[in-house]
């Protein structure tokens, strides 16, 4: 019996070299542009950086109490609030006990540090800085003029700057 050699069809020897051939040339180039994806370290932009540290320090200061008087139990009266000027740490308290939130008026740090005080790494050219100051509020919407008298609406204004960007970031609180 003969077989049909003709349905038997196999690579020819020209059809191999330029499979190999083609092979050779193109992918190599794709390894490499894999490898070096793969090996491309992430970078994060300056801008989400400081939106990170604001944030942070945003939630911190937003934790504590709302005035150095408040006792957690609802609002206080006007008549023990702490003034305007008088805004800020009271004595003998450092960052690591800070108990209020205008306690972080005109605070400012550099590099940036966490609660207990500590250096957040990989920040060094970052600063924060904080104010904090009364606003109208309220019916008002007057949510940016400093006010001179006290009021039920304290402003927290975060600003940290980085080598190439810049962040704000802000929040209003209410007498609680
Ligand atoms: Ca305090």
């Amino acid at each position: 019996m003969r077989k049909n050699k003709k349905n038997i069809r196999g690579f020819t020897l020209p059809e191999i070299i330029m499979t190999i051939t083609i092979g050779t040339i193109i992918i190599p180039p794709i390894i490499i542009m894999l490898l070096v994806a793969l090996r491309a370290p992430v970078v994060i932009s300056g801008a989400i950086k400081g939106n990170s540290l604001a944030s942070d320090l945003m939630e911190e200061i937003l934790s504590k109490r709302w005035d150095e008087a408040s006792t957690g139990t609802g609002p206080i009266a006007d008549g023990i609030k702490t003034l305007p000027v008088d805004l800020g740490l009271e004595a003998g308290e450092t960052r690591i006990n800070f108990n209020d939130i205008d306690d972080f008026n005109n605070y400012s740090e550099t590099p940036p540090q966490n609660a207990q005080g500590i250096i957040i790494t990989d920040f060094s050219d970052y600063t924060r800085k904080v104010e904090i100051f009364y606003v109208e509020g309220g019916n008002s919407e007057d949510y940016d003029t400093e006010l001179s008298n006290v009021s039920n609406f304290k402003k927290i204004l975060i600003t940290v700057t980085g080598p190439n960007s810049t962040n704000r970031l802000e929040a209003i609180t209410s007498n609680r």
